[in-house]
């Protein structure tokens, strides 16, 4: 770290970069396409306008953020590396930076859990969480907790959802006869390993843990490891800033009931102050909306494996598919981070057709 850096609630540097992506306002497009590898958003790179010269940010701690235009239409690239954690950095540090709504499509890869073949593109509409239960004893295996959690389902925004689906529709390569399976479930979970249930040489109490998910989650599809924790932030982000010192919850070492009465009544009033004047004038709050595509790279059934001439055509497509669903979605310019300040001012600046638009 070489930056002197300032607030320990929210850190950014002396001229404003985020901790993490090392990016300011200004460096991000609200049009935003998010992949796990570094060859992948290099890929999409490629796709954007050719002139002007694009933005490139690559993170001390290995987040890359690529922002240029697409067909004239600012958009960003960010690579996040993999997992909830890095979605969160991702999500948090990225909202931090833009004004006005926020619009992502993950595109990553993913395992698929029914006959589907790899290659194919899945959908997910909504997305549940599980995540490895480390209060379970996984040494001696205790028969009164459960080794995995999982989550209720979030969705995704419907209206991006199937804009992408239409776009990738659009965009099939004549030669390509993968399938598009739009309205799917997904999982997310929280290691690649024990609670997607693979074999491996640690106690993972996960023989049986694909079946337990198969029933316990009606149409779920795929497995990876960020796209719940996406659309959670997106779906839980209220679009103001809040007082930290507004409500303030007890923490509690068991399951605990959400419930305002379990708040000392001076803090209850100003949750319900603070509520009451949110649920005001939403139309003109800003939003983030998030929809994924995912890449069957594994099935999980037939054990099959996708190789890497099928990766790279298959990239090509979806990430043309992205970058068009992302362009073409309608964001009234009010609703836009301002071109004033921004590395997309000069490059409408010196793009002579967007200059004529
Ligand atoms: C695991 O191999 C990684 O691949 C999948 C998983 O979600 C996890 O991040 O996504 P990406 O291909 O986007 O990284």
């Amino acid at each position: 770290m070489k930056d002197r850096i300032q607030d320990a609630n929210f850190p950014k540097t002396e001229d404003g970069r985020v901790y993490h992506l090392g990016i300011r306002a200004g460096e991000v497009a609200n049009r935003i396409i998010t992949v796990g590898s570094i060859s992948r958003a290099e890929g999409i790179a490629k796709m954007l306008d050719a002139s002007p010269k694009i933005f490139s940010l690559y993170s001390e701690r290995g987040f890359l953020t690529i922002t240029g235009c697409y067909k004239s239409i600012p958009v960003s690239i960010v690579c996040i590396g993999m997992g909830a954690p890095n979605a969160d950095f991702f999500i948090r540090e990225v909202r931090e930076c833009l004004s006005g709504d926020m619009l992502v499509i993950r595109l990553g890869s993913c395992g698929c859990l029914t006959d589907l073949p790899v290659g194919s593109l899945v959908l997910p509409a909504s997305s549940v969480a599980c995540t490895r239960n480390v209060d379970f004893d996984f040494a001696s295996c205790d028969p009164w907790d459960v080794p995995y959690r999982l989550s209720k389902p979030v969705s995704a925004d419907p209206d991006l959802h199937e804009a992408l689906r239409d776009a990738l529709d659009a965009t099939r390569p004549p030669s390509l006869k993968n399938l598009i399976v739009p309205n799917a479930v997904n999982a997310s979970t929280d290691s690649f390993y024990s609670s997607q249930g693979r074999q491996t040489s640690f106690q993972d109490h996960n023989a049986s843990l694909i079946d337990h998910l198969k029933a316990a989650v009606p149409g779920l599809t795929t497995l990876e490891m960020e796209t719940f924790w996406i659309f959670h932030l997106a779906a839980s982000w209220r679009g103001v800033k809040t007082s930290s010192s507004a409500v303030n919850p007890p923490l509690a070492t068991v399951p605990v009931v959400p419930a305002f009465s379990g708040i000392p009544s001076r803090t209850r009033e100003k949750a319900e102050v603070l509520l009451s004047s949110l649920d005001e004038d939403t139309s003109s709050r800003p939003v983030i909306r998030a929809a994924a595509a995912q890449m069957v790279f594994a099935s999980r059934s037939s054990q099959a494996f996708i190789g890497p001439e099928q990766v790279t055509e298959l990239e090509k497509w979806s990430g043309r598919g992205v970058l068009e669903a992302l362009s073409k979605f309608d964001v009234t310019p009010e609703r836009l981070h301002p071109v004033s300040g921004s590395v997309w001012e000069s490059m409408e600046h010196s793009n002579p057709v967007k200059a004529l638009l």
